[in-house]
């Protein structure tokens, strides 16, 4: 078994950050401030990537452009929103944004969540693409570039990355202002096919604004060559190479690649070795039970109505796993403003009271709920001691969850049960139980084939899917993703030097 984690980032990518600017720019912020009966406190919203970028933050000093949700933000900020953080040791700015709540129904509801969310896991009937909406969407990423553009002056050793779907526009009008500095994207969630992507009104213009990054990074190759497509065809003008991926456009040329996020094993193999389970297992009442596990965002993405249709089946037909395999839904609410969430939430809400109701008994209910967000100890447990986990996404860019299940199985016997659509799948689907989560009938046979797995055959299983998890973790990632960075900027050297 290899160790988990990679020890650090390379000497290059650590050197070039040591003295060069580093800007990071989310929708979501590393650090919230907010009221809590009268005082200000500060909390750290959740998530991987945030958690992983912080400490390259510190060392690198940057800055980090993000909305300033907390109720209490701009109270401990300066005039333009900056504060230095993390607050108990402070090394690197946060500028926050302030958005009203105008801007956040078009920008981040609307366009980001009606719109592009939905166009780019395939689900056209479900987008919305509001000509206002995609007008707030524009001005909010207007106001993102103002503030990169406020923050590196015009240093041409800068470094911009953007994160995510809500900055469509942005990597465009930093171009335009500041010509020199490497812009770099990650797209979280899938990119779809042309034949999908095509449906938004403003198509075009989102390609043609991303290829204004040096760097654009998807999860999977997948992805990369259906944006190579829908450069093709939005952006005619446009030259791809898709032998290295580089689009040509404007005198300006993008690489665009796959590089996989992973997760940071190393923390979750320490955090699954404090065993916060025994507290958990009486709280939910799990003891003896054999337990499969979900765990989601409550969003239509994920295929958690479906999964329970499957559950219902895999009970109806066999009986005898009645009053033993429980199912553990860790389901938090999401984007509940959304109608589209609305409609999920009651959908779900009633598949498993109808699940119960059918054969849960006086001791036992074939379902559980977990809808509290759980500390990192008691999630990593729950990973730690499940049976099976059941990962059934009708499309995901990557999905965490996978790779965060697989790095906290110390004891290597739990079986992982992964969509064909997840991108995680990608690396993962050879030792994985495969299931298409739209085949009911074969996701409830899926379970009951990896519930009389021998177990030599899911420890070979696990132990494989641990090593992979275990070589490329977060920090490994980071550093591709930097070290791609630096390469274009290389590259952008070369080309005007064989110009001189
Ligand atoms: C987007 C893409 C891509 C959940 N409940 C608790 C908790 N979580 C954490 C999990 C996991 C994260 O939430 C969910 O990550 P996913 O990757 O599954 O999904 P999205 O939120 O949709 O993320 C996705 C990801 O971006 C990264 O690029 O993989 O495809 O859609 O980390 O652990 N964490 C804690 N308590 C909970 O109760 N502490």
């Amino acid at each position: 078994m290899t160790n988990p984690g990679s020890a650090a980032l390379s000497d290059r990518v650590t050197d070039a950050f040591s003295d060069r600017d580093l800007v990071v720019v989310s929708n979501r912020q590393p650090y919230a401030h907010d009221y809590d009966d009268g005082e200000i406190t500060v909390s750290r919203p959740a998530g991987g990537l945030t958690a992983g970028l912080d400490p390259v933050m510190q060392r690198a000093e940057g800055t980090w452009i993000a909305w300033g949700d907390g109720d209490a933000d701009f109270e401990v900020a300066d005039e333009e929103g900056r504060v230095r953080v993390p607050p108990d040791d402070p090394s690197y700015t946060l500028s926050r944004v302030r958005l009203s709540e105008e801007d956040v129904e078009g920008y981040y509801y609307g366009y980001s969540n009606r719109a592009l969310w939905p166009l780019c896991h395939g689900m056209i009937g479900t987008a919305r693409c509001d000509g206002r909406d995609f007008e707030h969407y524009r001005q909010v990423n207007r106001r993102f570039a103002d503030a990169v553009v406020d923050r590196i002056d015009d240093d041409d050793d800068a470094l911009i990355w953007f994160q995510d779907y809500h900055f469509g526009l942005a990597p465009r009008m930093v171009r335009g202002d500041v010509g020199g500095a490497v812009l770099t994207q990650f797209w979280h969630i899938p990119w779809p096919t042309w034949d999908t992507f095509r449906v938004c009104p403003s198509a075009e213009t989102i390609v043609a604004s991303l290829l204004a990054n040096d760097l654009l990074v998807f999860h999977t190759p997948e992805y990369v060559g259906n944006f190579l497509d829908c450069v093709e065809a939005a952006v005619p003008e446009a030259t791809v190479d898709r032998s290295n991926g580089a689009v040509a456009y404007d005198d300006h040329t993008t690489t665009v690649v796959a590089f996989p996020l992973g997760v940071d094993a190393g923390r979750i193999t320490d955090l699954a070795e404090r065993d916060a389970w025994p507290d958990l297992e009486r709280r939910h009442r799990l003891e003896d039970r054999t337990i499969a596990l979900g765990v989601d965002r409550l969003d239509y993405t994920k295929g958690i109505p479906e999964r329970i249709d499957a559950l219902e089946r895999f009970f109806e037909d066999h009986p005898e796993r009645r009053g033993d395999l429980t199912y553990v839904q860790k389901g938090t609410g999401s984007r509940e403003e959304i109608e589209a969430y609305q409609h999920l939430q009651d959908r779900v809400d009633r598949s498993i009271e109808r699940v119960n109701d059918r054969f849960g008994t006086d001791d036992w209910r074939p379902i559980i709920r977990v809808q509290e967000h759980l500390p990192k100890e008691e999630l990593y447990a729950l990973y730690r001691h499940s049976d099976l986990a059941l990962v059934t996404p009708l499309r995901d860019g990557m999905n965490l969850v996978a790779k965060e299940f697989v790095a906290a199985q110390l004891d290597s016997e739990g079986v992982l049960l992964l969509s064909e659509f997840a991108g995680a799948h990608e690396e993962l689907g050879d030792d994985a139980v495969t299931i298409n989560p739209y085949d009911t009938q074969g996701v409830a046979d899926a379970i009951d084939r990896a519930l009389a797995l021998p177990e030599e055959e899911r420890r070979e299983r696990m132990t494989t899917l641990r090593e992979r998890v275990n070589s490329y973790d977060l920090v490994a990632w980071m550093d591709d993703v930097l070290s791609a960075a630096l390469d274009c900027e290389g590259n952008r050297d070369e080309i005007v030097s064989e110009h001189a």
